[in-house]
């Protein structure tokens, strides 16, 4: 095949999974799985990918591998549904890259260049997982998580990093104003920006963590008041959605997107983790608070809302399901993006009513095996009785 054919082939192809179709797939009535992934490494445009010019490129070889797309942050933007996505390089590195589409679901299209995100203080090494919260004070934020190596690694260590939360602002997702990163005495990531004033501040939701990995004595997701977003500095924090031994956030866990309010509370999904002998399980689950006091927990299912599934338990690293992105319509239609096995980024469908009552009417975890066994036994008898 020549330069020409094998490009109309690669063009063919790339349209075709752009513009393929996406159904739901009926679950458990509290959301839709869609049946495709909405973004992946081969969604990424050709010319990302592939020099295009037969004279440099007579192989037409790809020059820049696009190895994944995952983890992205959500929100509606001039009645699209945009998505600020982690995209992984072959290289190891992630960047920020938006992809627009009419429906949520499917025709997720990437715009012509990735994100542009200025630094701040020493170059990132790596950033990736931004949360976008359309704030009251009229920015989009987009908070999101920056690597650099560990100065204090020991000669040799070429793993140990550093994680902080570094905070951007803009109007469209192209210009991007970058602010300080987030000063706190504890490593961050998954820090993520509530969308209104709590008592005139800012307020944010951190996981405050020991090491890179380990969340070591950070007890869970935290809650942060901060006066200044330009100058941010968690003073004050204190931890909001607690670990539990034996749960599906035994390990660590942290927020996902910024939460959606609904007349009944806030809504909150976040992941939770815990080891086993395959490694570290990542499910995600919800809680929801308080009007009045955003980081008062009034609701929490117990164990996962969603966990991998089929293909979703396969990719770079297994078994881990992870969302930093949703969208509400007006209609009360929620768009939850989730991926897999940092690979790929997928949708289900829910809505507002629904999530709330998933919360509202699901029981807590009971923390033993008997509780559980009661709790089912109430559910057969009451299903019995019918
Ligand atoms: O590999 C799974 C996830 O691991 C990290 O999540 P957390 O900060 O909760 O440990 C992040 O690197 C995330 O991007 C990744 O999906």
């Amino acid at each position: 095949m020549d330069f020409k054919e094998r490009l109309a082939l690669l063009e063919m192809n790339h349209e075709q999974l752009l513009t393929r179709t996406n159904a739901p797939v009926y679950v458990n009535g509290v959301y839709e799985r869609y049946e495709n992934p909405v973004l992946t490494g081969a969604h990424a445009p050709l010319f990302w990918r592939y020099d295009l010019n037969p004279a440099t490129n007579p192989y037409l070889q790809e020059r820049f591998g696009i190895h994944a797309v995952f983890n992205a942050g959500a929100i509606k933007l001039n009645g699209k549904y945009v998505l600020a996505a982690r995209v992984e390089g072959a290289d190891r590195k992630s960047f920020f890259a938006v992809a627009e589409s009419e429906d949520g679901v499917s025709g997720f299209r990437f715009r012509d260049y990735p994100v542009t995100m200025p630094e701040f203080g020493e170059p990132a090494v790596n950033v990736y997982d931004m949360r976008l919260t359309a704030h009251e004070d009229g920015w989009i934020y987009g908070i999101f998580c920056v690597e650099r190596k560990d100065p204090a690694a020991p000669e040799g260590d070429l793993s140990s990093a550093v994680a902080c939360a570094g905070i951007a602002r803009t109007k469209d997702l192209e210009n991007w104003e970058r602010l300080p990163d987030l000063k706190s005495k504890s490593q961050q990531r998954n820090v993520v920006l509530h969308p209104e004033f709590v008592d005139g501040k800012y307020a944010l939701y951190t996981r405050p963590q020991y090491g890179f990995i380990d969340a070591g004595k950070g007890g869970g997701i935290g809650w942060a008041l901060v006066d200044d977003i330009t100058h941010a500095e968690v003073r004050e924090e204190k931890i909001i959605n607690l670990r539990h031994y034996h749960t599906v956030k035994e390990l660590k866990n942290g927020e996902g997107p910024a939460p959606i309010k609904t007349p009944r509370g806030w809504l909150h999904l976040a992941h939770g983790v815990r080891g086993c002998a395959s490694g570290l399980r990542y499910v995600l689950y919800m809680y929801m608070t308080s009007l009045e006091d955003p980081a008062r927990v009034i609701a929490e299912p117990a164990g996962f809302f969603m966990a991998p599934e089929g293909e979703e338990y396969v990719g770079d690293v297994m078994n881990v399901l992870f969302s930093n992105g949703w969208t509400a319509d007006e209609d009360g239609t929620v768009y939850i993006y989730y991926a897999s096995c940092d690979t790929r980024l997928h949708v289900a469908r829910s809505s507002v009513d629904r999530l709330v009552d998933y919360c509202l009417h699901t029981a807590p975890d009971g923390l033993r095996t008997g509780l559980s066994v009661g709790r089912l036994k109430e559910l057969i008898d009451r299903n019995k009785n019918l």
